[in-house]
């Protein structure tokens, strides 16, 4: 099956689920046996961002009004590309929308003390650029902008955006490196107080697969406290992609990293890949933080759908599969959709 060509809104559970942006796409051509990869950058695009008000009270960013989420959707660019982000605040409060990692003017930093927020109801452009690595004049080496980073609001409820970022205000980005292996869907956990995703504890998120996907995960920490984040059954690089380049790549391998607020990383990980299905946890390793309900399940499903050992009606995991804010299927496809 072609799981690049396209960029779908998936149904889980009933819950819509965030939508990816790509700025641009291009398979390698290989089949399914080789990883596709990302293409070189240089793109200028143009979007649009809305923070809306939830039915619950809580705010979310979306790419179209009535499609906000928490986390906000998942908006992916490779290096050299541009972004141009015209913002539309439809809340009754003032907003933002200031990133990570990225290049930007001061105009574009979203905050009060640059005048770069937006009042209710009024809208204002953001432009994000991102760079390629190089050597400066002096000889020194310049990083490139890849990596999985995160916007969010900086103005709701303090000059740091504490109560936006409280209430659902922020979101993933992923900048890629041409050549980086691109993966069949990508999921972003935001660890945000004691929440996850500011669902209500002990309810996930979910995020199911098939053993052999090639699953991403993008983990970002929010407000008060540090965590470890930890992975059953799954392992990954620590560093810039999670995966390690070669044999001889002294990145260490680890299933549980420390993380504080603001803190993003990712990762990769092949589904089951030699553990087979289950239903595989993720947590916050402070105990007392997974006592609370800091925990999901990675539901690994076998190619008949079975997941062996699980039985999705277990009170203490009351929505096997509600885990739909923040995935995203074939994440580097074409998001024309999105693209104004
Ligand atoms: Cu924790």
């Amino acid at each position: 099956m072609d799981r690049r060509g396209f960029n779908r809104r998936v149904l889980l559970g009933g819950a819509a689920v965030a939508t990816s942006l790509s700025l641009s796409s291009e398979a390698t051509g290989a089949g399914e046996t080789t990883a596709r990869t990302a293409p070189a950058g240089g793109a200028v695009r143009h979007i649009k961002l809305y923070a809306e008000k939830l039915a619950d009270g809580q705010l979310g960013y979306g790419f179209e009004k009535g499609s906000a989420s928490i986390p906000g959707p998942l908006i992916e660019l490779n290096e050299g590309d541009t972004l141009h982000i015209e913002f539309e605040n439809t809340t009754d409060v003032a907003a933002s929308l200031h990133v990570h990692g990225l290049d930007y003017e001061i105009t574009s930093d979203g905050t009060k003390l640059s005048k770069s927020h937006v009042e209710p109801g009024g809208t204002r452009t953001y432009t994000w650029r991102t760079h390629a690595p190089g050597r400066r004049k002096d000889g020194t080496w310049r990083a490139g902008s890849a990596g999985y980073w995160h916007y969010h609001d900086h103005v709701v409820g303090t000059e740091h955006g504490t109560g936006g970022i409280r209430k659902g205000l922020y979101g993933p980005v992923i900048v890629r490196r041409k050549g980086d292996v691109l993966p069949d869907r990508t999921h972003t956990i935001v660890f945000n107080d004691l929440l996850i995703n500011n669902r209500p504890p002990h309810t996930g998120p979910n995020f199911e697969a098939t053993v052999g996907d090639r699953v991403e995960f993008v983990v970002i920490t929010h407000g008060e406290y540090y965590h470890t984040f930890h992975m059953h059954g799954h392992r990954w690089a620590d560093n810039r992609t999670g995966m390690l380049t070669g044999p001889d790549d002294p990145s260490q391998v680890i299933d549980n990293k420390i993380t504080g607020p603001a803190d993003s990383f990712g990762f990769q990980v092949i589904a089951g890949e030699g553990v087979g299905a289950g239903a595989w946890m993720y947590h916050c390793h402070v105990q007392s933080h997974s006592d609370m309900g800091m925990v999901g399940l990675f539901l690994v499903k076998k190619t008949d759908g079975t997941i062996p050992g699980y039985e999705p009606h277990d009170p203490h995991e009351p929505h096997p599969t509600d885990g739909a804010a923040g995935s995203t299927e074939g994440a580097q496809g074409d998001a024309g959709a999105h693209q104004h």
